[in-house]
């Protein structure tokens, strides 16, 4: 029997439509910027999140960091939640690459106050690197998939504004939470001046983020994916995959939010295992109070068939996708409780 693998959605497989629009794709050169596919996605995308226009890049942690270097110059600070994607596992791209300082704000479940980010944005003294950039996450990966409404960044998107500072959603999720909230994505994105969003994760697509937002920025995006390396040439092979995940993945979605619920009854019976947050979307982040260590932990849950991510100490992170089957939240659970 094959193991339930709960490590990631990452790890889900193209689906038979989405490799038949791959075999039967239009493609061309996209540095020319004459893959029809490309550019077909490209449209639909800025479409479904209500910008001008998009950039399809290979992965969610290119987007991040094109954005990164598009809104910032060397130099500048960037202030970002302390569990946030682009400060925690991108592999200190921002330094790296961005040449930017991070200015880390402890938040609650994924989100800095307002009062905080007002604080941390820097006067004009010589001394200081000026703030350039604030980015937020929408579902808050870290924080176990916490979907927020827009109400709950109004402030700080305020608070940008009157300052003039750019901000990035990295959305890379933004689909799960706009199916949690029952709303578009555009209206979670409003008021952004970017915002990154994966085809590779729960959508299923086996490849590509897309960077998104006003014409200005996604031309200088262009330039920056090329400096990454990141500009691809027939490209719509990878593209068509992701049409077909935008026209008929977004909904579904809502099935692996049920089935991380399910799972997480499951785990709140249990002995040893209480859930780190309220479960809003497909992400459970479970806290471990038995024996084990959490290395031996997710090494005997995989020998019992049970594939999961360690995230900390006494932290495991299950996530739900679409390639589960029914049941296989009651196989996961029946093997989480022998622990
Ligand atoms: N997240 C991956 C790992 O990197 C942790 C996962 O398995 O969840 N933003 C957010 C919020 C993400 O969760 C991820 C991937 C990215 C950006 C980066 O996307 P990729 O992996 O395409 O570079």
């Amino acid at each position: 029997m094959n193991p339930v693998d709960l490590r990631s959605d990452t790890i889900t497989r193209p689906t038979a439509k989405m490799r038949k629009a791959m075999f039967e794709a239009r493609v061309g050169d996209d540095v020319y910027g004459e893959d029809p596919t490309v550019n077909a996605l490209e449209e639909m995308a800025a479409h479904r999140v209500g910008t001008e226009a998009a950039l399809f890049v290979p992965s969610g942690t290119m987007s991040n960091q094109i954005a990164v270097m598009v809104h910032t110059r060397p130099g500048q600070e960037v202030i970002t939640e302390a569990t946030a994607h682009i400060f925690l596992y991108e592999a200190g791209a921002l330094g790296r690459l961005g040449s930017v300082q991070v200015h880390i704000l402890e938040g609650e479940r994924g989100l800095f106050s307002s009062k905080a980010l007002q604080g941390a944005i820097r006067g004009d003294n010589i001394h200081f690197p000026p703030t350039g950039l604030v980015t937020l996450e929408n579902t808050h990966n870290r924080a176990g998939g916490r979907v927020f409404r827009k109400e709950e960044f109004r402030e700080h998107l305020e608070i940008c504004s009157e300052h003039n500072i750019p901000v990035h959603l990295d959305g890379a999720r933004i689909f799960n939470a706009a199916v949690a909230l029952n709303c578009s994505p555009a209206s979670l994105v409003e008021g952004f001046d970017s915002v990154s969003f994966c085809l590779s994760k729960g959508l299923g697509a086996p490849v590509g983020s897309l960077l998104c937002g006003s014409k200005v920025f996604i031309k200088e995006a262009r330039r920056c994916r090329k400096i990454l390396g990141g500009a691809m040439r027939q490209a719509g092979i990878l593209a068509a995959a992701g049409i077909v995940a935008l026209e008929d993945m977004t909904e579904r979605l809502q099935e692996d939010h049920e089935r991380a619920k399910e799972l997480a009854e499951i785990l709140q019976e249990s002995e040893n295992f209480s859930l780190g947050f309220p479960v809003d979307s497909n992400i459970i982040v479970a806290a471990y109070r038995g024996n084990l260590s959490t290395e031996a932990l997710v090494s005997s849950l995989a020998k019992d068939g049970l594939l999961v991510n360690p995230f900390g100490p006494g932290e495991i992170r299950l996530v739900t996708h679409m390639d589960l089957e029914d049941g296989d939240m009651k196989r996961a659970g029946e093997i989480l409780v022998k622990y």
